[in-house]
């Protein structure tokens, strides 16, 4: 499947009071099958589980999403503009690839915090460089799920 968006939960209005974003970018679908001794047995689903916890202690609403397309990255970030009080995202591939990613951070114009499950750093050169970074109040990596909890909770502090 190309994109993985979840529906609100019934009788739960859905206002951008407390909305966080949590984007996913490519092959993040594959967790728990991708390169376990990298990225680890949590499936998506185990990750999206954690960001809820937490987001029900942190009192933040979790609109957790995941694409293979990066211009529907752009969108749901655009639309974060509205619709969201900040985002959280690992791009994945992405990261090290896109400029248009940036670009739709910067005109969000909301906090930003930027999560990748490995150690970007211990890993090939390439994946030493993020141009989301430049959008990003901070970035968490090498922590595996747990980076998104704690994305989550450096932005409950800002936002
Ligand atoms: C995930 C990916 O898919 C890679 O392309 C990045 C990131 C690292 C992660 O560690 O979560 O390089």
């Amino acid at each position: 499947m190309a994109s993985q968006r979840k529906q609100p939960k019934p009788g739960k209005p859905k206002g951008k009071a407390r909305t966080v974003y949590v984007l996913n970018g490519p092959n993040l679908n594959m967790l728990g099958l991708r390169q376990p001794e990298i990225y680890g047995r949590e499936t998506l689903a185990d990750v999206e589980a954690l960001c809820r916890a937490a987001g029900d202690r942190l009192g933040l609403d979790i609109d957790f999403r995941q694409s293979n397309i990066e211009g529907e990255l752009v969108g749901w970030i655009h639309e974060a503009r509205t619709a969201a009080v900040g985002i959280v995202i690992n791009a994945g591939a992405y990261t090290h690839t896109s400029v248009a990613l940036l670009d739709a951070l910067n005109a969000a114009e909301k906090p930003v915090v930027e999560v990748h499950l490995s150690n970007v750093y211990r890993r090939e050169s390439f994946r030493h460089h993020s141009y989301i970074s430049q959008a990003a109040r901070g970035v968490i990596c090498g922590f595996g799920p747990k980076g998104y909890v704690l994305a989550l909770e450096a932005l409950a502090e800002i936002v």
